[in-house]
């Protein structure tokens, strides 16, 4: 009965946060606004019963009293008599942004809640408006300031913000998290990952202030299709009518005032001749300003075309082919989430090592520092939400989740001409429940976006030696793209990867997003000997025969750049939950396999141009 009920509140739930998703996305280009940053020493307490949430009936403790419990109140004692369990104030500090799992041994493998609080000093002024802005929390956040609860957020990757302003005080303020990243069956990702599940505040939190009536969003892109035609359009926090709102990019010498109408909104379109286009080799971004009497927002955007047509991909009108390779958030060298611009930079710089034009950001929002990287060094991307493998495709809750994330990820990035590609999801086994929640997401992203290619890595399924591809969303899809193992999972040895064949029922540009073998950096032995690199550098070779029989490939990335963390990874040896298909080391060492990469990039970029 109860289960029902909560069913109910979570479908009501569901659909109200997709009325008003336009709300509740996170404001746009928040490190131009007025911050604060809370990153820095929070205390910490692990929870592993909730004890400060639920009481021992296992009902939650009542928010509208203080004094019942709930580690919210952060309480103090008061004299030597007072019975109170916990005290945030002698507890120990951790790092925020981090994840806690690689701050503390104990918490390695840890699944489950911890509170984390820090104190900050606030001058709140009559007449502004505050928000705390979470640019990633893992996975489930209740976030209090002062006692007061401010809400809840599901969703480990994407950014959120709570307002604050009536809860914020002049003076001394504390700020509440209690942070779950337990894996469940209906959430997005659900239990089964090939990843390290990072929990904790894993990327920067803000105090922002903001004035009255101020820019939620706006975007600046070329509109599809038209290299001189520019889209402009802004949303006002509120449906404010005649506010005035200047655009100006000076380097172009341009300026230009508008008014929004009725709804707080501004759109425009206009034809500016001689704008250089951003690429990869010419990674052109125009210093951006955007104003009204009381904002005033600076932004780097480079503008860029990115087309299909037949089973080819244009850049500003050229047929480009993607030198891509696959990235997870982590940090081999430490291992942990990217922690700073200095790791994100080491990634891509690795990236640029190899000769890549392009990354594949797998398998959840990265950084939006990192897409800004991007666009600075020159990179395309393939951007992807954590729909991975068996998601709960008929839980409306669930779907409801994969949209918002997808929907937080492209109002984010779209302002960035690095990002060419949005993924619905990675390797989701075919249903007809699964065909519709895809299909809806392809739908999502092209409404809010339809400048950019929508894809999602499929798979193949082997006939004798023909890999077929036929999954019906490829109907859907811009690319055709997949994953395919032979060679490592498929059994045999790297010789028999040239058997296969291939038939592909699209005619659209094929771009395979995995291929690879896990290889223990330094272990060298025969080309068939298992986990040495020899074994890699040989299936690498092969991989590259193989799908140079493909006349549409048009790119590819590899999985993937350097070895990650992952529970699923237990061979004593060769793993030690490390997944080993790194064409660099944890140690930062490239493997074997890298230099043959790269030697095939060089061949395709001399190709392609
Ligand atoms: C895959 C997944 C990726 C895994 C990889 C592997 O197909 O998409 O997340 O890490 O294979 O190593 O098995």
């Amino acid at each position: 009965m109860q289960k029902s009920i909560y069913r109910v509140f979570i479908i009501c739930f569901s659909l109200l946060s997709t009325i008003s998703y336009a709300q509740v996305t996170a404001i746009q280009n928040i490190q131009s606004r007025k911050i604060l940053s809370l990153n820095g020493k929070w205390n910490y307490i692990i929870d592993p019963y909730e004890n400060g949430y639920y009481d021992y009936r296992h009902e939650p403790f009542d928010q509208s009293k203080t004094g019942t419990g709930g580690f919210f109140d952060d309480r103090v004692q008061k004299d030597k008599t007072e019975l109170i369990e916990y005290d945030f104030d002698h507890s120990s500090l951790m790092n925020v942004p981090g994840d806690w799992n690689s701050q503390l041994e104990k918490l390695e493998l840890y699944e489950g809640s911890v509170w984390l609080r820090r104190k900050f000093d606030a001058k709140p002024e009559k007449g502004k408006k505050y928000y705390i802005y979470f640019a990633a929390v893992n996975y489930e956040a209740h976030v209090y300031l002062n006692g007061k609860k401010l809400g809840v957020h599901k969703g480990g990757f994407t950014p959120f913000q709570f307002d604050a302003t009536n809860k914020l005080k002049a003076g001394e303020n504390s700020i509440i998290l209690k942070v779950d990243n337990t894996r469940k069956q209906d959430e997005i990702p659900t239990v089964n990952t090939d990843w390290w599940n990072y929990g904790g505040i894993t990327r920067d939190v803000y105090l922002a202030e903001f004035p009255d009536h101020f820019i939620a969003d706006y975007k600046l892109q070329l509109v599809k299709g038209n290299n001189n035609l520019v889209s402009f359009s802004v949303k006002l926090a509120d449906a404010t009518a005649n506010q005035e709102v200047t655009l100006s990019i000076p380097e172009l010498k341009l300026e230009k005032k508008y008014k929004t109408d009725g709804e707080g909104k501004i759109a425009d379109e206009f034809i500016w001749n001689n704008l250089s286009l951003w690429s990869p080799e010419n990674p052109k971004l125009y210093g951006v300003n955007i104003k009204t009497d009381k904002e005033d927002i600076n932004d780097k955007i480079g503008f860029r075309n990115i087309e299909v047509r037949g089973d080819s991909i244009y850049l500003n009108g050229k047929s480009i082919f993607l030198r891509g390779i696959s990235v997870h958030d982590e940090n081999p060298l430490l291992a942990g989430r990217l922690r700073s611009e200095g790791d994100m930079r080491m990634m891509l710089q690795w990236s640029k090592d190899m000769n890549c034009n392009y990354v594949r950001l797998a398998h959840y929002p990265h950084n939006e520092e990192m897409i800004r990287l991007a666009d600075e060094m020159g990179l395309l991307v393939w951007a992807e939400v954590p729909v991975y493998w068996t998601i709960s495709w008929t839980n409306p809750a669930t779907y409801a989740n994969a949209k918002q994330q997808l929907t937080d990820l492209i109002v984010r990035d779209k302002n960035r001409a690095s990002v060419i590609v949005w993924s619905v999801g990675n390797e989701t086994p075919l249903s007809d429940a699964r065909l519709s929640f895809m299909s809806n997401l392809v739908e999502t992203a092209r409404t809010l976006d339809d400048t950019r290619l929508v894809a999602a890595a499929l798979e193949v399924h082997r006939e004798g030696n023909t890999m077929v591809l036929n999954d019906p969303l490829g109907e859907k899809i811009d690319l055709v793209s997949f994953n395919e193992y032979a060679g490592w999972y498929w059994g045999g040895t790297p010789a028999e990867i040239t058997k296969y064949d291939f038939n592909i029922k699209y005619n659209k540009p094929v771009v395979v997003t995995e291929f690879g073998g896990d290889a223990l950096g330094g272990f060298h032995a025969d080309e068939n000997t298992r986990w040495s690199e020899e074994y890699q550098e040989a299936l690498y070779k092969n991989q590259i025969t193989l799908l140079s029989k493909i006349g549409a490939l048009r790119g590819m990335t590899p999985w993937i750049l350097t070895d990650f963390r992952s529970p699923r990874r237990q061979h004593p040896i060769y793993q030690n939950f490390w997944n080993r298909k790194g064409l660099i080391s944890e140690t930062g060492k490239k493997k074997k396999a890298f230099y043959v990469l790269k030697d095939y990039y060089n061949q395709m970029q001399a190709k392609y141009k």
